[in-house]
Order: C-alpha cells, then structure tokens, then sequence
C-alpha cells in the first residue's frame, strides 16, 4: 500500500480508461474503482463479505455517527455480521444512534478492535478519506489487507488506499451520500425508521441545522423519502440538540461571557479555553462541538477562531463567510488546513503564545483575505453565509 501511495489520480487510469465514473442519478458524485483492487462492485462486495467493520474519524461528529449507524442498521437489516469502530468517544447526545450499544473505540478497547480487525474482510471507511484522520487507531487500519470501501465528502481523497471510493465534496454530508450510494447500487426499500433518523441526523448536523450546505433541492427531496420510510424529523432534532449536559451550557456559557475576543477592526471574533477551563466545567466529548460558530453569528464578523487547550494541545477552529479562505490561513500559520469555511489546525505551544500568534497573523490576513471578500459581500446587499462541510485537520 505504501508504494501506491506515490501514485495520483492522473496516473492510477488503466490501459482500459479511467477508474473513475460518476454515481448514477449523481453526477458529482465521483465513483474510483481501483485498477488493482479486490472487487469491483459494492453489491458484490457486501455480498461476499462474511465480517463487515465500519470506521467513522477520531472525535466522530453527527454525520460520523449517522452515517456508520446508519450503514450498521443496513447491513444488519439483510443478516450480516458488522461491526461499527471509532477511534475514540462521541458526544453523548449522539449515544440513540448506536441503538445496540454494540459499538467499540479504540481507545478504551484497542485490544478488542486489532481482533475484530484481523477477522473482517471487508472494511467501510465512512466520513473522512485518508486513514491518518483515525489518529492513533490508524497503523491499524494501514495493515489491515481487506477489501476498502471510502463513502466520504470531503476534500482529496487518497483513492489508491480503497478498493471502490465514493466521493463528492458537493453535498451537505456523508449521510446525504450514503443516500445516493444506497439508492443508486445497494436496495432502498431496505431503509427502515432507523437508518432514516440516522442518515437525517447527519444531514441536519453537517448544515448546522439547514443553515448551510443546503442549497440544492437533492436534499430535501431525500429527507421527503426518508419521511415516507419512517424519520421522524422532530425527534431526531430533540434527541441532538436539546439533550446537551448542563456542564456543556455552562461552558458554553464560559466562552461567550468571558473567553470572547471581539476585533471589529478586522471583522474577527474568537473565543478560547484553557485546560482549567475545560476541567472546571467537567468537559465531556463533543461539548465545544459548534461553538466556533457563535462568532459568526455576531453582526459584522465574517472571521471567527476557537482555541480549546487540553493536555498541552491546543485545538483551533476557524470558521469564515464568503470569500475569506480559512483553509489558506490554517496551513499558513498553523500547518493545518480544511476547506474554505472550515478549517482547524493544532499547535503545542502555550495557550498565550498561540493567541499571539494568531492575533500577530490578523493584520496581513485582514489585507489579503477579509477586507476584500467583506467588501465584495457588502456589494451583494446580504450575507450569503455559505459554510461547507465541517472538516478540519488534525482533528
Ligand atoms: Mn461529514
């Protein structure tokens, strides 16, 4: 595998064309089948398959957890043997997915994991693209010879790790794509309730509750037949969003009252949390998730940061709106990177010496990126507020 990956999309074309086709009824939906791989088809592959692993990233999100569930619950719906792994823990508020409470992460059972690794034959990579984004899990899953299958949205794949690879960074998430994959190559009618609150909490995560990612109608014509098969929207909404700790609210309280940083001058805003700060209020996996988020929400800034600082790390978020490129900004100052909107970075340095350094980078980055795309967002009369998918780096 290791040779493999000096290969690039441009030459892993066989003699016999190219590897690549679109998804049927998905045009942007990129769909690599790998010259050199072990099976060709995903119906064939299921098919054959006796043990099934599915893997969602490290620090699994809403559209992780849907999109793995959901795929389990599928499997599990025609008699097969699955397993869903994670690298590490989810939020709390994302537990109803796992409905058997069969899943395992890495980090607690990492003994348990290499054995349901050494038998499986065929592996599901869902939610991310390149097997380092699974952290300390991932020399694992780089031995593992097995058929791959990569169903994912986000950014340059690295194709050559997966049998068959489907990718389009166009839709809103993962579970959107699970959708289209399902519909197009594997048996709809086989979506029950459960897959369908799955697949819809995904969605309504990864658009920040519809708030972006969500222009095309595709969308929403897929959560119309996921109702008929048995989502209930209103439930699934409860269940993520009105089920947070108390502690959570209460850093979340934190930030807003003491860890804002608001820099009109540069249209920024930004918010952090010392390593105090996170055991004074109890922190649990998943608590800071979105709360970078907040700074946009604040009239007339267009660029904001998180910083959460745990055992000596320390975890940015950026996100943007329109123009101003995120993904430029983190790999720049902080060698991490994401997409334009959403982008991350780690850094271990001091937590002061991090902001400084961020708040050093603010005057060029203003010149460059914001004071232009502001400009060009005020000429437009509204705010197109467009946030892709939420991915970020060394997350
Ligand atoms: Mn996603």
């Amino acid at each position: 595998m290791e040779n493999k990956k000096e290969e690039t999309k441009a030459n892993l074309s066989g003699a016999t064309g190219s590897p690549f086709r679109s998804l049927a009824g998905s045009p942007s939906c990129q769909v690599f089948t790998n010259p050199n791989g072990r099976c060709q088809n995903l119906q064939e592959a299921i098919d054959r398959a006796s043990n099934i692993a599915i893997v969602g990233h490290n620090n699994p999100d809403g559209d992780a957890v849907g999109a793995t569930q959901a795929l389990y619950q599928y499997l599990l719906n025609i008699g097969k043997n699955a397993k869903v792994i994670y690298p590490n823990h989810f939020a709390q508020n994302l537990a109803w997915m796992d409905l058997q409470q069969s899943s395992i992460n890495y980090q607690d059972h990492p003994d348990e994991i290499k054995t349901v690794m050494q038998g499986c034959d065929l592996l599901f990579v869902m939610d991310f693209n390149r097997v380092s984004r699974t952290e300390s899990m991932a020399p694992v899953l780089k031995e593992k010879d097995c058929v791959r299958i990569m169903i994912d949205h986000h950014l340059e794949p690295e194709w050559q790790d997966f049998d068959i690879a489907y990718s389009d960074t166009t839709v809103s998430s993962t579970c959107e794509l699970l959708y289209r994959v399902i519909h197009a190559e594997l048996n709809p009618d086989l979506i029950d309730s459960h897959v369908s609150n799955c697949l819809y909490a995904g969605i309504s995560t990864d658009t920040g509750s519809f708030s972006y990612s969500c222009r095309h109608k595709e969308i929403f014509e897929a959560i119309a037949d996921l109702i008929s098969r048995g989502l209930d929207t209103v439930k699934v909404h409860q269940n993520i969003f009105d089920n947070f700790s108390e502690s959570r609210m209460r850093l979340l309280g934190c930030c807003l009252g003491d860890r804002l940083i608001v820099k009109p001058e540069y249209n920024t805003a930004y918010m952090y949390l010392s390593d105090a700060d996170m055991q004074k209020y109890n922190y649990q996996a998943g608590d800071t998730e979105g709360i970078v988020n907040y700074g946009l929400s604040i009239a007339g800034v267009y660029f904001a940061a998180f910083f959460t600082q745990r055992n000596n790390r320390i975890r940015m978020s950026f996100r943007s709106q329109g123009d101003i490129d995120v993904n430029i900004f983190a790999k720049e100052n902080f060698g991490g990177g994401g997409h334009k909107n959403a982008s991350g970075g780690t850094s271990y340095e001091s937590l002061e010496a991090t902001l400084a350094k961020f708040e050093a980078a603010l005057p060029a980055f203003y010149q460059n990126s914001i004071r232009p795309a502001v400009e060009k967002l005020k000429k437009t009369g509204y705010n197109p507020g467009c946030v892709p998918p939420e991915q970020e780096q060394d997350q």
